[in-house]
């Protein structure tokens, strides 16, 4: 059922992309806010964060007022503490090679001086929503920069290839397997991954130079994959006849699951990769003509949010028709005419084109998940109406 939820989300935001590679997203559409509205904070906040050398900012879901995060607002994580490679652009090259006929090494002007695509996409940290102090790792930009897919043509990947290595700068000393070892910060996927057209080297980020912490001088954005598939600072590519199994590949992003087969329990492993289906509660919002619940749903294609009050019914949310892009969230909104004074608690969950529901916290999904990632589960938070 997953593999069919992401199958259509590659099929039809393959189809759609095409429509918007060139000319980017719409951003016409006007954000659900009014005039002089206030903002309620939620009474449920994060914990205070305990890794700040990792994670140096997150969305404060009460201020999300556009579709876009500006730069300075959106979130910076960093896996190795306190890593933060200034690299020097002028000597900087792209290492290209591995099981290719023709390794390329590239400037970013050789990078600059080839196709440019854009692409508006939302990027999760695979660990948001999964532990207390981390709940705003998440925003949504514009990207632009050149496509993979073409780079990998021209260097002429050989026959027995199967994977793509993605090597960043930062590195850190990690033990496994009773050893010490010094190993970067890098990241695999399928050839056929790599190939798909949305994949993108990123020099860009809402129309500046790629920030140096977003990974200046280039990224990948792949766009519809979890945080940590997005390699920043990229120093090489690699084409390969086998998976990465290092540090950030083979124990850190693993997802451990319980899974249910025919009445069989089996324990699952597996690395962390696209997207889930997800949707929060951003804020609540007062202003002269009533009570606004807005929030976001991304992680696959949206056809519909609802929004539940208390014990109440589910009712379905209006979806901002303006600002949509395939792998971008969608914004929402629902009018509560008459909240009563005190305490509320409120959920949302989303549902994609292909029928899928974001998972309840009690589906097996998630109850049955041991692991901090790909916490998609239904989000509820507490307000207080005075
Ligand atoms: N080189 C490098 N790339 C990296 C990381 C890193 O530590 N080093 N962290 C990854 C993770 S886990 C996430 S969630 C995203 C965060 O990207 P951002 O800081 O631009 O929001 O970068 C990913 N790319
Ligand atoms: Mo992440």
């Amino acid at each position: 059922m997953l593999d069919l939820t992401r199958r259509d989300l590659i099929l039809k935001g393959s189809a759609a992309f095409a429509a918007h590679a060139i000319v980017g997203a719409s951003r016409a559409g006007a954000f659900p806010s009014r005039p002089g509205e206030t903002v309620l904070p939620w009474l449920d906040q994060p914990d205070e964060n305990p890794v700040p050398g990792i994670i140096h900012n997150q969305l404060v879901w009460e201020d999300l007022d556009s579709w876009i995060t500006p730069n300075d607002e959106f979130f910076f994580i960093t896996n190795i503490d306190g890593a933060r490679p200034e690299v020097d652009a002028a000597s900087w090259k792209l290492e290209f090679d591995g099981l290719v006929d023709r390794p390329l090494s590239l400037s970013l002007d050789d990078l600059k001086a080839r196709p440019r695509q854009e692409v508006t996409c939302t990027i999760e940290c695979s660990g948001n929503s999964g532990l207390p102090f981390l709940t705003g790792a998440i925003g949504n930009a514009t990207w632009a920069g050149t496509p993979l897919a073409p780079l990998l043509q021209e260097a002429g990947v050989q026959p027995e290839a199967i994977e793509v290595a993605f090597w960043g700068t930062d590195a850190t000393d990690v033990e496994a397997r009773d050893t010490k070892m010094h190993e970067n910060y890098a990241r695999s996927m399928t050839l056929a991954d790599a190939r798909r057209p949305e994949m993108l080297l990123a020099y860009e980020m809402n129309g500046e130079a790629l920030p140096i912490d977003h990974g200046f001088p280039l990224r990948l954005v792949a766009p519809g994959w979890y945080g940590s598939v997005n390699v920043k600072w990229l120093r090489r590519i690699e084409v390969m006849d086998h998976r990465l199994e290092t540090q950030f590949m083979a124990r850190d992003f693993v997802t451990v699951r319980e899974v249910e087969r025919d009445g069989e329990t089996f324990w699952t492993e597996t690395s962390v990769r696209h997207m889930r289906l997800k949707s929060a509660p951003a804020r609540v919002t007062r202003a002269e003509d009533g009570t606004r619940i807005t929030g976001a749903a991304w992680g696959a294609p949206i056809a519909k949010v609802e929004v539940r009050i208390d014990d109440g019914p589910w009712q379905e949310a209006r979806l901002d028709p303006g600002e949509r892009a395939p792998f971008a969230w969608a914004i929402w909104s629902h009018d509560w005419p008459d909240p009563s004074p005190g305490e509320h608690t409120i959920t949302s969950r989303a549902t994609d084109t292909a029928g899928n529901l974001q998972p309840a916290m009690d589906d097996p999904l998630i109850a049955k998940k041991h692991t901090f990632y790909e916490s998609n589960g239904q989000i509820t938070r507490r307000v207080r109406i005075g």
